[in-house]
């Protein structure tokens, strides 16, 4: 299990996986950040399909081709906004993780590179973020998905290194 987990300092639309997951709003609508960086890469057909997609709640999850993108697919995830750690953000935060797992293998993906979701502009604490996404894969993989490897795409060295420690207690 352990070993189908792996950090590693990427930016996430040069990954050739099955799926790369993008931190999005609930407008599904493009952004800033990795969601930005994500719609340049795979191109205006990217948002084309967005917008029939109807946007996505927070801790939800939806799927689109790549386009342009070495990923075949991206799935769409809306982390919470941090406001204090009262407003479930923790939940909503795990079920982006869950949410997007179960998309991927019911199309019977393999391969998936996650960003670390909310941990941008939408202010969550990083340590915690980390702890989450790791118990949250660890979890999914540990209920026996046929996933192959889970892949975090950390943008920076700070980020690699929370994520290496977090992965390092399993
Ligand atoms: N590859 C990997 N990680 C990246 C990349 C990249 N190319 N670019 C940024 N990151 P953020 P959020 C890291 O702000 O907090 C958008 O405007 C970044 O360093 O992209 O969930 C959306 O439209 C950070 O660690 O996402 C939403 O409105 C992490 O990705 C809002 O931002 C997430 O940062 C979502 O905010």
């Amino acid at each position: 299990m352990r070993s189908k987990l792996e950090a590693r300092q990427a930016n996430i639309v040069t990954l050739k996986v099955d799926a790369i997951v993008n931190a999005a709003n609930t407008t599904l609508l493009g952004g800033g950040g990795v969601d930005g960086a994500i719609h340049r890469a795979a191109g205006p057909e990217l948002l084309a399909e967005c917008r029939a997609l109807n946007g996505c709640p927070t801790g939800q999850a939806k799927i689109t081709r790549g386009y342009r993108l070495p990923a075949k697919h991206v799935i769409h995830t809306v982390g919470p906004v941090w406001h204090g750690g009262k407003h479930r953000e923790a939940e909503l935060l795990a079920s982006c993780y869950v949410s997007s797992l179960r998309l991927a293998t019911e199309h019977r993906l393999k391969t998936i590179a996650f960003p670390a979701i909310s941990c941008g502009v939408y202010g969550y604490p990083l340590e915690d973020a980390v702890k989450i996404a790791v118990r949250e894969c660890a979890n999914f993989l540990a209920a026996g998905a046929a996933l192959e490897k889970i892949i975090f795409a950390c943008f920076d060295r700070q980020m690699l290194e929370l994520y290496r420690a977090e992965l390092d207690r399993l």
